[in-house]
């Protein structure tokens, strides 16, 4: 029993076993199918024919598309050096015409100049000639006249600035009484609350203008004239307040002692001869 049972299992095992092998057989012959395998020399000789060609038309398209990448090289090569003969020649125009202004502006400046120094000389000759005969001229004036030559006096040009004197009412007095200035200065009254300025008549040079200033106001006046000019306050002159200014030279200093004067005047007249005659 236990014997026929293990003929039977050997049995199945082998035919499964033939089974197996029959399909794996079957399956690689199948597989086997899809290559396309050349039955003959011939055959294998035909596509190895084919497979060179077309690697043969591969190298001619590579070959052709190098050719024209070179052509296309060449001719932007050509174009630059066609723009940098172009940029050359341009330069090379420019360059010649502004060599030919160049020379041109010299040519046309030294004839320029050449006139001009001959101009000048010419003007410094008839110069020369004009100040000779001058010369000789005014010698002959000098001799017929009688005179000896003296250099003229010059006056000196008035460079210097205006400036600006202040005076201040302190009570009844003006301070400073005496105030000397320069042609062209001015004189600032200040702190005139109660007072004013008034000139007073034949005691300023002759031919200057008479003035007299408003009441309570501060007061400025310009002198251009030289001499000697008195003034007044008009309310407080009975107790003597008053002043004078002197511009530049005393010029009015004999009219100013000839004047017949009196009381607060005389003393005022007084002061201003003393401060002229002290300069
Ligand atoms: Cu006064």
């Amino acid at each position: 029993m236990r014997h026929s049972r293990s003929i039977i299992t050997v049995s199945i095992i082998i035919a499964i076993a033939v089974f197996v092998v029959a399909a794996v057989s079957s399956f690689i012959s199948g597989s086997s199918e899809h290559y396309d395998r050349p039955s003959s020399p011939a055959e294998v000789i035909e596509k190895m024919t084919e497979v060179g060609e077309s690697l043969t038309e591969t190298n001619q398209i590579e070959e052709t598309t190098e050719s024209s990448e070179q052509l296309a090289e060449a001719a932007q090569q050509e174009a630059e050096a066609l723009e940098t003969r172009t940029q050359e020649e341009v330069v090379e125009n420019t360059t010649q015409a502004v060599e030919t202004a160049i020379e041109s502006a010299q040519e046309t400046s030294q004839s320029v100049t050449e006139r001009a120094n001959e101009a000048i000389a010419a003007a410094e000759n008839a110069a020369a000639e004009g100040r000779a005969e001058a010369e000789a001229r005014l010698e002959e004036v000098t001799k017929e006249a009688g005179i000896s030559e003296e250099p003229a006096e010059v006056a000196a040009p008035a460079t210097v600035e205006s400036k600006n004197h202040t005076v201040t009412a302190q009570g009844l007095i003006y301070d400073p009484l005496v105030v000397t200035i320069a042609p062209g200065d001015s004189v600032s009254w200040t702190n005139m609350s109660t007072h004013n300025t008034e000139s007073l008549e034949g005691l300023i040079p002759e031919g200057t203008e008479m003035w007299i200033s408003a009441m309570s106001e501060n007061y400025s006046r310009t002198f251009t004239e030289e001499g000697i000019y008195i003034y007044k306050c008009t309310p407080h002159f009975g107790a003597g307040m008053g002043g004078v200014i002197i511009v530049g030279n005393p010029v009015n200093l004999d009219q100013i002692k000839s004047f017949d004067a009196k009381g607060a005047t005389r003393r005022l007249v007084n002061r201003a001869i003393q401060a002229a005659e002290a300069m």
